[in-house]
């Protein structure tokens, strides 16, 4: 940079600290007007709480601007300095989740989650980018993301009103929360209550897809759907969690365990019961506790009774009623009888 625009810049930069945008700056940095137009913005979204709904119940955000700062670069893991650079700039300039980082209920100390496991969602609306049954496919699979390692079910209402209300718009919407136009904020939720609680909101001024380009709907909306059923943001950088946007395979998603330990922090774990062909216990009569499967395994079938959830791997092997009563118990027996398990009623 040539001397001149520097001392513009320079210029710039201390007029920006005079008037209108306390933030400091990394004196070295070249970081424009706008630049500090757009991070004071983004602090007074993401790192304040005072006006802020969706932090109700969050504590009071910091109270200055450096102490936003400082908070936000601590969050990302950057130089806490307490001014702004290239660095922090280039991380707030990130596509990401509407939804503030500061989290925890500091003054609150509870866990904010549904009091139920049947949850009740609804698509409003629908974006232009995708064909609607690929945006019901995105939503669902994307609440199954959650459903798979919780107690917790999803069923779809297409009219009324729903725990989780599904929708898409544009800058103002309704909830006081705007969105920006193309990029940055993404989408966000509500956490877990009444009225807007749970309700999810997408960006659609973004390009929605499903694919890798534009921002996936999936990724999106599976990430949203975290906060919906109380999560914050994770500073895990390869948590779904995380508040920045990045494309992950969607074909064989799988949660990530910061977000499923999360997850299961307010919602308990499945019953996963696993069956292996040849898994046979050389006396029968021994009473078994059935072995937890292994996160990774592809699952053949998920069935549920009295809010439980019960996971079967591959084939149950003969002779079924013995096999069943033989590792499992009489109670897990009479479940699956109770349960109609296809597996079962083919062999009773
Ligand atoms: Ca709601
Ligand atoms: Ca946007
Ligand atoms: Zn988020
Ligand atoms: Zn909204």
């Amino acid at each position: 940079m040539t001397p001149a625009i520097s001392a513009a810049v320079g210029l710039v930069v201390s007029l920006g600290l005079c008037f209108s945008i306390p933030i400091p700056v990394e004196d070295s940095s070249e970081v424009t007007e706008n630049d500090l137009r757009f991070a004071q913005k983004y602090l007074s979204a993401l790192y304040s709480s005072s006006s802020n709904p969706i932090g109700i119940l969050r504590k009071t955000g910091a109270n200055s601007v450096t102490s936003q700062l400082k908070e936000m670069q601590a969050f990302f893991g950057l130089d806490v300095t307490g001014k702004l650079d290239e660095e922090t700039l280039e991380i707030m300039k990130q596509p990401r989740c509407g939804v503030p980082d500061i989290g925890e209920y500091n003054f609150f100390p509870r866990k904010l989650k549904w009091p139920k496991n049947n949850i009740t969602y609804r698509i409003v609306n629908y974006t232009p980018d995708l064909p609607r049954a690929d945006v019901d496919r995105a939503i669902k699979k994307a609440l199954r993301v959650w459903s798979d390692v919780t107690p917790l079910n999803f069923t779809r209402l297409r009219s009324g009103t729903a725990d989780i209300m599904v929708s898409f718009g544009k800058k103002e919407h309704g909830d006081y929360y705007p969105f920006d136009g193309p990029n940055g904020l993404l989408a966000h939720a509500f956490p877990p209550g009444d009225k807007i609680g749970g309700d999810t909101h997408f960006d659609d001024d973004e390009i929605f897809t499903n694919d890798y380009k534009g921002y996936n709907l999936f990724i999106v909306a599976a990430h949203e759907f975290g906060h919906a059923l109380g999560l914050d943001h994770s500073r895990d950088p390869g948590s779904l969690m995380y508040p920045v946007y990045s494309y992950a395979e969607t074909t064989n998603f799988i949660l990530p365990d910061d977000d499923v330990q999360g997850i299961q922090e307010l919602y308990g774990e499945i019953i996963i019961l696993c069956f292996r062909p040849g898994n046979k216990d050389p006396n029968p009569k021994h009473p078994k506790t059935p072995e937890k499967c292994d996160p990774d395994l592809e699952i053949d079938a998920v069935t549920e009774l009295r809010g439980e959830k019960f996971i079967f791997k591959d084939r149950l092997v003969e002779p079924i009623i013995n096999f069943t009563f033989a590792y499992v118990s009489i109670l897990f027996a009479l479940t699956l009888m109770d349960l109609g398990h296809p597996w079962v009623a083919s062999h009773l």
